[in-house]
């Protein structure tokens, strides 16, 4: 049950730190990408609309593997341009970046020897772009990993998920990891380099031995990548929530709320509810304040377009970063709990205060504060703010100069919170 998962969660962040997590849970921000053939069909088969389908395309509209797999004879992302890509995270402040290797629609979007559905053999782009990426990104100081649907595959007989071709009854799963799953997965842990994450999805038909022996087979390939919890059975190395859920109270240990920035991870043509940069800022925030990792998706086209609302508003994310980074990279969770004003988070003799709603008399307070306070600015422009002490409470000034996204300000003091 969820109750479980979430205490012996708890259990195992304090029980003891796993080392290969601390450059995760300093990162703060990373960026997933949802590419395949998908993308190329933008939430649409046969004249038919699927909004919001996205990478859930084939099987909403219920796609024979047949028919699916011509998609792949006309796949050719002839503007995907790895540096491109690897700049933009840059950019916006991105720590790692995690895409789709293959997800449940079965291609591989990799050179793969295990299976020829994939996009060097099956497409005319016949490139292998993971290869690019991975090195680009690397070259920029940016952690790479790997998502990959180890259970769902729509492409193949035995695989999990496709019941329209195939019957579920007859299926054999055990052969399907044997002969796919592990396969692919040994080649992205062997062949892409260090890998900061392998970003397990979608755990089924192997119970918890089964899924214990993947796992050591695959840390045996590489000890340090970190597997995301969503391997199933409970393990994995650190935890991934739901999509679009970050919890209601901060969590020990190592974990990640992951949210897609408009309504698809897929790409949908005409799906143009982009988050603005306030809202992503101010996501970042919340989930840092909890101390978590935001993992925001976009969804590139079947040409290898990054959506231009994307870029524009990474863009935007990662200005507010550059002077307000310090807020939330390398901070743990808010020692003082969200106030009507906002959120904190916490670094060793720093308070960082994230204003994201402005006060209508320009005065915030904080409850609570016992320590000895040194001072108190703006982090952005390092101007020191006016501040009182009352009682347990700091009531504060907010500068003249707010920032549209999430005024920072930072409370400097000596002591123990
Ligand atoms: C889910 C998948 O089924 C969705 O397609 C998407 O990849 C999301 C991040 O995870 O489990």
């Amino acid at each position: 049950s969820v109750a479980q998962d979430i205490e012996r969660w708890d259990k195992q962040a304090n029980e003891k730190e796993n080392p290969n997590t601390k450059w995760f849970k300093e990162a703060k921000f990373g960026m997933f990408i949802h590419w395949g053939l998908y993308s190329k069909l933008g939430g649409e088969w046969n004249g038919k609309d699927y909004y919001g389908s996205g990478e859930w395309l084939m099987y909403q509209a219920k796609v024979s593997a047949t028919d699916y797999a011509k998609v792949a004879t006309e796949f050719n992302p002839v503007k995907f341009n790895a540096d491109e890509w690897a700049d933009l995270a840059k950019d916006a402040g991105i720590k790692y970046m995690v895409i789709t290797a293959k997800h449940h629609e079965g291609f591989a979007m990799y050179d793969s020897k295990v299976s020829d559905f994939n996009i060097v053999k099956a497409s005319p782009y016949g490139k292998d772009p993971m290869k690019a990426l991975s090195e680009a990104t690397r070259k920029r100081g940016i952690q790479f990993g790997f998502y990959y649907s180890q259970f769902l595959d729509w492409h193949e007989p035995n695989g999990g998920g496709n019941n329209w071709d195939f019957d579920e009854s007859k299926k054999d799963y055990l052969k399907y990891y044997k002969e796919k799953s592990i396969p692919q997965l040994k080649e992205l842990l062997t062949n892409y380099g260090n890998l900061g994450i392998v970003w397990f999805d979608m755990p089924g038909g192997l119970n918890k031995k089964q899924t214990q022996d993947l796992v050591d087979s695959m840390h045996a390939l590489q000890p340090k990548s970190l597997f995301s919890s969503r391997v199933g059975q409970g393990l994995g190395d650190y935890r991934t929530f739901g999509d679009s859920e970050v919890p209601a109270t901060p969590i020990k240990g190592a974990w990640e709320s992951i949210y897609t920035h408009n309504d698809s991870w897929g790409y949908i043509t005409h799906d143009m509810n982009f988050k603005s940069p306030k809202e992503i800022i101010q996501l970042l925030a919340v989930v840092a304040s909890k101390g978590g990792n935001l993992m925001l998706n976009v969804g590139p086209d079947g040409e290898g377009n990054i959506p231009p609302y994307s870029v524009k508003y990474l863009r935007e994310t990662g200005k507010w970063l550059k002077t307000n980074g310090e807020s939330i990279y390398g901070t743990t969770y808010g020692l003082i709990p969200a106030q009507p004003w906002g959120v904190t988070t916490s670094a060793p003799g720093k308070l960082f205060l994230h204003v994201l709603n402005n006060p209508r008399n320009g005065k915030i307070s904080i409850p609570g504060v016992n320590v000895a306070i040194t001072k108190v600015y703006q982090l952005a422009t390092k101007q020191p703010v006016k501040w009182v002490k009352q009682g347990n409470n700091i009531i504060i000034d907010m500068p003249k100069s707010l920032n549209d996204h999430n005024t920072v300000l930072a409370v400097q003091f000596n002591g123990k919170l």
